[in-house]
């Protein structure tokens, strides 16, 4: 089973990236911000608990995050692997999805690190914003989104480095180059 988690900063092109790896792989598709945003659409209470945050750029608590990740895995149990976008974000939601993957008697295959600077994120979000319709897409709520990642996302990287399965990509190039490398790394992981 593949298991894939896309890592990196607001901005990186961790859903780029995934629409390609899903592609390819027949992967089942896990955003939680996608996941996030269906709720606040659908106005569910889960939703409503987490629209002021998402709003002001800061990260939902574990808490909801695992209810949504939970109920999504129990739906995709058959599935032939997993593709993970802007999860884990925390620690906690990386010792989580350790827990999950186990249940299901497989591991994380690769998590790859998307890395680019604070300006191009920056660049690339305010430019998505004036077409997104996304509340989190402006400066000020980057700003924010980028300060929560350093402080609260980094961290999961030394879990991932700890187990050997973190591989860097510089993210700052095209969309292709950032692409080739990514498959890549899975091609060599899928082995
Ligand atoms: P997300 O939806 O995950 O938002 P994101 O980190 O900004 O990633 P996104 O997918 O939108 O951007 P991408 O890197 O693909 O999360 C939104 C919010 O939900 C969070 O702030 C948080 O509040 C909450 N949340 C989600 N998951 C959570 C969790 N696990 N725990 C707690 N809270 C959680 O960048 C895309 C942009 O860059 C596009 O405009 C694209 O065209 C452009 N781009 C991509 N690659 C490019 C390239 N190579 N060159 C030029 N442009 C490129």
């Amino acid at each position: 089973m593949l298991n894939i988690a896309l890592f990196g900063p607001p901005g990186a092109g961790k859903g780029t990236q995934s629409e390609f790896l899903i592609e390819k792989y027949n992967l089942t598709y896990i955003s939680t911000g996608e996941l996030l945003r269906k709720e606040l659409t659908e106005g569910t209470a889960l939703g409503e608990q987490a629209r002021e945050i998402i709003a002001s750029g800061g990260l939902v608590p574990d808490e909801i995050i695992v209810q949504i990740i939970e109920k999504t895995i129990a739906e995709n149990s058959q599935a032939d692997g997993f593709l993970f976008d802007g999860f884990p974000r925390t620690t906690i939601q990386a010792y989580i999805l350790e827990g999950l993957m186990i249940k299901l008697n497989t591991s994380l295959t690769c998590l790859i690190d998307l890395e680019v600077s604070e300006k191009i994120s920056i660049e690339r979000l305010v430019n998505r914003g004036k077409t997104s319709g996304r509340s989190d897409d402006n400066e000020a709520v980057i700003r924010n989104r980028l300060k929560e990642y350093h402080e609260k996302t980094l961290p999961v990287l030394q879990f991932y480095k700890d187990k050997g399965v973190r591989y860097q990509v510089d993210a700052s190039r095209s969309v292709e180059e950032v692409n080739r490398d990514v498959l890549e790394i899975v091609r060599k992981e899928q082995r």
